[in-house]
């Protein structure tokens, strides 16, 4: 079982694709775990993307990130965080395959609708930068109806 953290992205919001966006996660498969409309700050966002400081689009993505409310999730599921990367598409959506999220819905690198963790190390640091341990719920295996076999 894998946690992974996925933003949509101020585009997303801006554009209306917040449901459309959810509603992929939870057909294939995921369940959700966390979920909220919030406003990153500056100092999130730098902390969040830390490891593309100094980069030529560095600037650029800490203040669009903050420019709007971004809806954070958590996601879980067996190989979640792959799972979520390849649903979500390449980095750059001109690249993106047609099927994702990205190959879809996005046309512009720097508004490519969508973050999602890259690695175990990153899901479980994103993940805690983002939501409080009691943010996030787990379900009632009796009841649950979801399509893994635990
Ligand atoms: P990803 O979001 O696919 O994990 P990343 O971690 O390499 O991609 O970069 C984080 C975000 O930074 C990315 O979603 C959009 C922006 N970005 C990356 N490379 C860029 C570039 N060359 N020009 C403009 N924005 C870029
Ligand atoms: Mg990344």
């Amino acid at each position: 079982m894998e946690r992974t953290l996925i933003l949509a992205k101020p585009d997303a919001l801006q554009r209306g694709l917040v449901g459309e966006i959810v509603a992929r996660f939870e057909r294939r498969g995921l369940r959700i775990a966390g979920l909220k409309l919030m406003r990153v700050s500056t100092a999130l966002a730098q902390e969040h993307y830390k490891e593309h400081a100094g980069k030529p689009f560095f600037n650029g993505l800490v203040e669009y990130i903050t420019t709007c409310p971004i809806v954070a999730m958590v996601v879980e599921g067996p190989g979640a965080i792959e799972l979520a990367r390849t649903m979500i598409g390449a980095t750059n959506p001109a690249n993106a395959a047609p099927g994702s999220i990205r190959g879809d819905l996005g046309a512009s690198i720097g508004r490519n609708l969508v973050h999602g963790s890259d690695s175990t190390a990153s899901a479980a640091r994103e993940v805690s930068l983002f939501f409080k341990a009691d943010e996030l719920l787990g379900y009632e295996r009796a009841s649950d109806p979801w399509i893994f076999e635990s």
